[in-house]
This record gives C-alpha cells, structure tokens and sequence, in this order.
C-alpha cells in the first residue's frame, strides 16, 4: 500500500483494477452461490443510508422507521398475524441464529440445543461462543429432520429445538409442523432457519407455512441478501413478543436510546433500506415471479441434467440442485477453468447449483452442456489413483 496520499482517481482505478479480478453475480457466472445481484433500487437505497447508524437510532428517527418497516415486511412473510410480533434487526442469517439460542440459553439456563444434521455452521458458532451442547438429530433420505430423532433428543438439559426451512446444501424444508408440536408438548421453543427459505416459501402457491402461523414456532431467522435480492448485510431475528426480545437487552447509558438487543453495535442502515426499497417496487407479485422463474429454471437444471443420466442427490423442493459427484473439487475445478462457479458439499460429495434471480434461462443454456461434458469427463476416478489406493 502507498504511504504517500493519491488522488481519487487513481484511488477508484486501483479498486476498480482489483474488483476486475473477482467473479460477479451479473455476469452470470456464479452458480453454486446464495447471493445474487442487488436490484438497482436497492443499490440506490443502500447508499442513501449508508452511515446512518441503527445502533443509535434516537438520531435517525428516518433510519428507525424503515427499520420498524424492515421488520414488520419480514414478520408478514413470515406469518405472524397483523400486527403481531417484534424483530431485530441483525446482519444477516448467522447473527439471527447466533441470537436465537442465546435467547434459549437466557430464558431457560439449559445448555442443550437440538439442531438437526443439516443445519447451518452458524450454530456450531453459537454454540462454541455460548458454551452449548448441540445435540444432532438425524434426518431422512431427503435431507428432513426425522421427528422422532428430535423426540428422542429431548432431555431434561434442553433449552430448545431448531428446524431448518430451506437447508444450506440441498433446500430441503423440515417438517416444521411436527416439530413444533413436540416443542409445544415439551414446553420447549422452536426456532426456525429460514435464512434462504424465507424469501422462497411465502411466494409459493399454495403457500408453505414455516414461521408464526404454527403454534410453537417461537423464533424465526431470515435475511434480504439472499432470495430477497438486497444488499449484503441484513437479517433479523424474528419473535412473538417485546418480553421475549427484552430478555435479550442490555442497558447503553450514553446513546440515544436506553437499550440495545442485538450483538452489534453501530450497524448501517444501507442494507435495511435496500430491502424496503426493493420490497415497495416489486410487491408481493414481483417476488412471486422471480421465484416463480427460479424454480422454471430449476426443473430445466433438473430436466437437461436428466438427459445426461445424472440425477440429483434428492429431488430439489427449493432452486437448489445437490449434485452427486465422486471427486467434486475435480467437478469443481474444471469448471472454475471454463470461467464457471459451482460450490462444493464436501460432507455430501456434491456439487451445489443455486438457481439464484441472476442466473437466467440464457446463462443456462450455455452452463448446463459445460457441465454435463465437465460431469463426465471427470466423473471416472483414473485408474492409477485407484491403484494406488
Ligand atoms: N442459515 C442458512 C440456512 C444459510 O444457508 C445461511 C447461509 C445462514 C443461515 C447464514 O447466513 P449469513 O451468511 O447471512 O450469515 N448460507 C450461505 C452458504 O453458506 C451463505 C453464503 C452466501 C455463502 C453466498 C457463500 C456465498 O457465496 O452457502
């Protein structure tokens, strides 16, 4: 880095230079990501909140109102009825779920939390910050977390359960309606991860409830840089009431309001209002037709990659295909060699496919034969591996 100060313009064409060797949503190119291209309103309104801070919200009265609308857009999503429920605001799913069992842990002095085998690393993170004991319950062949798993789990240490609505590797959605009924026969919280699924399963018809319309959902994590086509850095941690989010507070003597919940502190009000802005241009009916598409575009994935006899790890109930591979960082690497960006499942020797609202019909029709001709070209073990195994 240059010690001497620079001029802007060389400052923006060292950054541009840089941000010219990363892979971007809008060329189409990533395809195993949750991310995506903000829509340019959101771009817009990210950048008219960008400082103003909702750590202390008693200067940004504008800010903390789009904050209260962030919130109740997320609770309507999410199921709870009008009016009802609270939220905070959190930088994305991680945070939100971070939060969740620290609220568990608060409430209930227990140290053990259920999640099931596909749940998101970010409880492994709170639980190590937290000093819990995450009891792992098994799931089907589909990747659903099996109820009776989850009832043989249940103990007298249990602070709460989590359910997964959209799973990280393959989007598969519990069965949230048994599992909060053994919650509620157990006096227990359920809290739901529905950081990808949140932006999904509302817009689908008929709609697939996942949050508050089911007695026993008591905690919801979602987050707009997803499905909901934001900037980077929103969530929440959705609850049914001010008490329960109150037992999460601190006091903040010095700023402009009395109390704060989440674990940040200053936090940008850009990505908050990129999700508003996005959400008050395409409505409802927008939304449906970007989930509408990826889903179009996820049965065609399923479909070419049928021709070329290769089947998916299970049949996707979300715009995600797993793919079965027996070395898919081969896969992997050979497509990053054509300019292609997949993910890898290592636990599942798999290759991830994200039909996110950037990866359009167009790009599909280029990726699909590079990935069957990419599939079966490595999809042999060679032999002098083998042999020499
Ligand atoms: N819960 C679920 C179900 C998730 O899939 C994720 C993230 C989280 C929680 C955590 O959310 P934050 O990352 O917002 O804290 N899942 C993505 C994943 O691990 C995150 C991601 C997105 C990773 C884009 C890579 C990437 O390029 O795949």
């Amino acid at each position: 880095m240059p010690s001497r100060a620079q001029g802007k313009s060389s400052v923006l064409a060292m950054l541009r230079a840089l941000r010219t060797t990363d892979a971007t949503y809008r060329s189409g190119r990533i395809l195993g990501s949750m991310g995506t291209a903000p829509l340019p309103i959101a771009e817009a309104a990210h950048k008219i909140f960008l400082n103003a801070n909702l750590g202390d919200p008693g200067h940004v009265p504008g800010a903390a109102q789009l904050e209260a609308s962030y919130n109740r857009m997320l609770l309507d999503l999410a199921g709870a009825a009008a009016g009802k429920g609270v939220g905070q605001v959190t930088s994305g799913g991680s945070e939100a779920n971070i939060l969740a069992l620290a609220w568990m842990r608060v409430r209930s002095g227990a140290r053990d939390v259920i999640v099931p085998r596909t749940g998101h690393f970010s409880f492994e993170k709170a639980a190590k910050f937290l000093g819990l004991r995450l009891r792992i319950a098994e799931t089907d062949e589909a990747h659903r977390v099996l109820p009776a798993s989850v009832k043989g789990l249940i103990g007298p240490e249990t602070a709460g359960i989590v359910a997964v609505a959209g799973t990280t590797q393959v989007g598969s959605v519990d069965p949230i309606a048994e599992i909060a009924e053994l919650a509620r026969d157990h006096d227990l919280p359920l809290h739901v991860d529905a950081a990808f699924g949140g932006y999904v399963l509302p817009f689908l018809r008929p709609r697939q409830p996942f949050g508050f319309d089911i007695p026993g959902v008591e905690t919801v994590a979602m987050d707009t840089h997803k499905m909901a086509m934001g900037t980077i850095g929103a969530g929440a941690l959705l609850m049914r009431d001010q008490r329960e989010l109150d037992e999460l507070a601190v006091e903040t003597p010095y700023l402009s309001t009395p109390r704060q919940r989440g674990i940040l502190g200053t936090r940008s009000a850009g990505p908050v209002a990129a999700a508003v802005a996005a959400w008050e241009e395409l409505g409802r009916r927008g939304y449906e037709r970007v989930v509408k598409e990826c889903l179009a575009n996820t049965a065609r994935v399923v479909a070419a990659l049928g021709k070329a006899g290769i089947r998916p790890l299970v049949p996707p109930s979300l715009n995600i295909v797993a793919v079965p591979h027996p070395d898919p960082l081969r896969l992997q690497g050979g497509l990053a060699a054509e300019g292609w960006r997949v993910n890898v499942l290592t636990r599942l020797r798999a290759i991830r496919l994200v039909l996110m609202p950037h990866v359009t019909r167009r790009i599909l029709e280029s990726f699909l034969p590079a990935f069957a001709a990419a599939h079966r070209a490595t999809a042999e073990v060679p032999h002098v591996v083998a042999s020499q195994a």
